[in-house]
């Protein structure tokens, strides 16, 4: 027997560690197999002698039955909360009372965590054991959520070492991972059960759970932050310490937490983690700075409910709820046509959110997102804003689904959804004016033709005013022509049509993907352009030709012989060539001497012998792009007499400085 109460105790000992390193420590000693075993073992070991079953043993982290409700406890501390800062002069002004208070002249050191979004909680452990867990409830008394906190894998049910006091209330943040979240929600989703809204309320409902067993499935982590009730020993030193010592007992803390010293430092605290938010696992809304010193905090005290040493820093919020004004749909360049949410504007993830993409009609459809609806707008880091969900409860009675439309909400053209697609297209072409425009903001864009300053208002206008109906067009306009457009001065207008001139001095892999045909991205139009060589050459192929081509096979090869089939392509094609513009010949001398490829150059002042625009054309030809500010991207700035300010950014930057004659050797002339 007591050979049995032996290997029980060291295989309670020995999951009890390896949790430990799994879940708090993120640093598995054995592989999960050998764990499995020991598990099992001590479970067929506690079946046969049941007497020897304890509340700390590992197999009891899931135990009881559902009950009715939970019981309240009373916080022997209460549980304050923080107070709230949004704006960097609030955390001025903070600091600025903290160091008032303690009347002294140097900096204040502060302990900085990420702010979870999720729930706090007490742990009560007695002897090292874990006896009481409660919610914060109001923050004097919560509920005993005890039986549910057990299953916790990072809690332990026992805490590690010696030196704890008697009495050791560990507060911390329940929270769930976004992945963890995700999980549960597509499995509740399977099942056809309820899902839910974010990770906080997840990480809520699991834990008021009435039956553990539930919450046991659930993915809910901890990150202890701090201390309650204390007794039969006490703190000194800093806050700091204190959250290694939790860490020592086996309690798992954040390991974002960094030390700062004074406002620069929680500032700066504030950006780093400001800028991780978006590929941390899990949701913060803020960080929360601690005067470190815990005597200080002390001597600094309570206001009300909250202390006056910690301050919550928080973020913009990324969801927040408004109403959408109405559903309309976007045609794209090749006719797709997108569903758009127009929103009553909302500020959302630090901007104003007045449009919300709802991707196409299956994720309308999914979404059921209707006029007048209340919905959930989120917008994560970069990430373009979109409807999360729309919240049913609140749909007024007379708003009714959205339909694709059977005709062309722009051209009138019949609308056409391939069966199994998910987008539904416009059959209008280049009838269709939506089409000519995106169309003609690709062939402009950066990565295409390059046309500087020709940005989506001034399409609309052009193609809205009969000026411009295709591409070719564009080389047809003058700065006369140009000026007569809304907002468009004679110094802009020339600019442009300099641009536009310049533009035609361009690469054929360029200008292919500046068609736009279908299914032809830039690395396809660079794939084309060094297999052909020649717009001929490609105009010529069959679709077995072009499929000769690495990595290119029948989509692309049918949309290419489509694309030059078209007499309406080829004509614009034509004049395209006609209007000048060129490339140098794939292969051919010129290609093969492009001294400047991948090298970006930024003009300044006059030089000597060469024009602003003559210098372009060169750089363009040689490889080079052009750029209209020096960045830490730009190669190299060109610098002729009476230089701008450009000249000292680029000192500023460690650009190098180049002259005419640098310049000219570059291009080996
Ligand atoms: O992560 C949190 N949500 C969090 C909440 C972190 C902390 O350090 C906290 C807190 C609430 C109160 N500290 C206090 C004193």
């Amino acid at each position: 027997m007591t050979s049995v109460r032996e290997r029980v105790r060291v295989l309670r000992e020995a999951i009890a560690r390896h949790d430990y390193r799994y879940y708090v420590l993120n640093d598995p000693e054995v592989p999960d197999a050998e764990y499995d075993r020991l598990a099992a073992e001590l479970r067929a070991l506690e079946a046969a002698h049941p007497e020897l079953v304890t509340a700390d043993s590992p197999t009891q982290r899931v135990s009881g039955e559902p009950s009715r409700e939970f019981r309240e406890v009373e916080h022997r501390v209460p549980m304050l909360s923080l107070d709230n800062a949004f704006a960097d002069e609030d955390i001025v002004n903070f600091d600025r009372r903290v160091r008032e208070r303690l009347e002294i002249d140097g900096e204040v050191d502060y302990n900085c965590e990420p702010k979870l979004d999720g729930l706090a909680v007490g742990l009560v452990y007695e002897d090292g054991e874990l006896r009481v867990g409660a919610t914060r409830g109001d923050g004097l008394r919560g509920e005993d959520v005890t039986a549910n906190l057990r299953t916790l894998k990072s809690v332990p049910l026992r805490l590690q070492g010696k030196g704890y006091p008697r009495l050791l209330e560990a507060r911390g943040e329940v929270f769930m991972t976004l992945k963890g979240f995700e999980r549960m929600n597509a499995e509740l989703e399977a099942r056809g059960e309820k899902t839910f809204v974010n990770p906080r309320n997840a990480a809520a409902g699991a834990l008021r759970q009435l039956d553990p067993r539930i919450t046991a499935t659930r993915p809910l982590e901890i990150y202890f932050y701090g201390i309650g009730a204390v007794e039969g020993g006490s703190f000194a030193g800093r806050h700091s310490e204190l959250l290694a010592m939790l860490r020592g007992w086996g309690l798992r803390t954040s390991p974002e937490i960094r030390l700062e010293r004074g406002v620069a430092g929680l500032l700066s605290y504030y950006r780093l983690i400001g800028e991780r938010r978006p590929s941390l696992p899990y949701q913060i809304d803020g960080v929360v700075y601690k005067v470190d010193s815990l005597t200080q905090q002390r001597d600094l005290g309570f206001v009300a409910r909250a202390p006056r040493w910690a301050i919550a820093h928080k973020f913009p919020a990324e969801e927040e709820m408004t109403t959408v004004r109405s559903v309309e749909w976007q045609v794209g360049r090749t006719g797709a046509l997108t569903p758009v949410a127009r929103l009553e504007p909302v500020f959302v993830g630090g901007v104003t959110v007045s449009n919300a993409t709802l991707h196409n009609v299956d994720e309308l459809h999914r979404k059921d997102v209707r006029a007048g609806d209340s919905v959930i707008i989120r917008r994560a880091g970069d990430v373009i804003p979109e409807v999360v969900r729309v919240i049913v409860e609140r749909r007024p009675p007379d708003a009714s689904p959205v339909v694709l439309p059977a005709k062309c909400p722009v051209c009138g053209s019949d609308v056409r959804r391939i069966e199994g697609e998910a987008v539904a297209r416009c059959t209008g072409g280049l009838v269709c004016p939506a089409q000519r425009k995106e169309s003609l903001k690709h062939f402009a864009s950066r990565r295409a033709m390059d046309i500087e300053g020709l940005g989506d208002k001034i399409i609309d206008q052009l193609v809205d005013s009969g000026l411009v109906h295709d591409a070719a067009d564009l080389y047809g306009l003058d700065a006369a022509k140009l000026a007569t457009l809304e907002r468009m001065g004679e110094k802009s207008a020339s600019k442009l049509a300099a641009a536009i001139e310049m533009s035609k001095q361009t690469t054929l892999a360029r200008f292919l993907f500046a068609l736009g045909i279908p299914n032809v991205g830039e690395a396809t139009a660079i794939a084309l352009a060094s297999h052909f060589r020649s717009l001929e050459a490609l105009q010529g192929a069959d679709a077995d030709r072009v499929e000769e081509v690495p990595d290119i096979g029948p989509v692309v090869s049918t949309a290419v012989v489509e694309f030059f089939a078209e007499s309406k392509n080829v004509d614009v094609l034509r004049r395209l060539v006609a209007a000048g513009i060129q490339w140098p010949v794939v292969g051919g001398a010129d290609e093969v001497n492009q001294p400047l490829l991948g090298k970006t150059f930024v003009l300044t002042g006059t030089l000597p012998n060469l024009s602003r625009t003559d210098a372009e054309a060169r750089i363009r030809r040689a490889g080079g792009k052009l750029s209209g500010s020096v960045s830490k991207k730009t190669s190299y700035v060109l610098a002729g007499e009476n230089p701008g300010s450009k000249l000292e950014k680029a000192r500023e930057l460690n650009v190098p400085i180049i002259d005419e004659v640098e310049f000219k050797a570059m291009l080996r002339e």
